[in-house]
């Protein structure tokens, strides 16, 4: 028979299974998001629908594209240069559409209903070129320009808050 292993072994041969539980519950954790495929970031839940059929869609198919994959989902609202990164890397190698309006000709605002506290327009934008340029998408380099709403070019990133 062996002799039991000395005190200062023991508790970390005790602790293990312990730590071990922990990490599954962490694994576990979605951090307050709807489920794993959304990425948690500074509060909100963001879930870029890069997969067909969710490829570059209208501004109207992306934003009811966030509310069919899940309810109270909208297109993204950016309020900090963090957030406009966070976006830009998720976007990838496209372009992607923000939840950035000017349906009423008054002036912009999100569809989450935040406050318009950050902006990051290109240059010359927003421009109304077309002259119905009443939905706004962020560019590969991360400004932002409006466009014609009805236009297929962008991607959908839906974001929800974290619970
Ligand atoms: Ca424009």
């Amino acid at each position: 028979m062996s002799p039991p292993p000395p005190p200062t072994l023991l508790l970390p041969l005790l602790l293990l299974p312990l730590l071990l539980l922990l990490s599954v519950v962490a694994d576990a954790d979605t951090d307050g998001c709807p489920n794993e495929s959304w990425m948690p970031f500074g509060g909100r839940c963001y879930l870029p629908l890069l997969v067909p059929p969710f490829q570059t869609m209208s501004w109207s198919d992306a934003a009811k594209a966030c509310r069919t994959i899940q309810p109270g989902s909208h297109l993204p609202s950016i309020h900090n240069d963090a957030e406009n990164g966070a976006i830009e890397i998720m976007q990838g190698q496209t372009t992607s559409w923000l939840g950035l309006t000017n349906f009423t000709g008054n002036g912009w605002a999100w569809m989450d209903g935040t406050e318009v506290d950050y902006v990051n327009w290109g240059e010359d934008q927003p421009d109304d070129a077309y002259g119905a340029e009443y939905c706004t998408y962020i560019t590969l380099d991360g400004t932002w320009g409006d466009f014609v709403c009805e236009e297929y070019g962008s991607l959908a990133i839906c974001v929800v808050p974290a619970a």
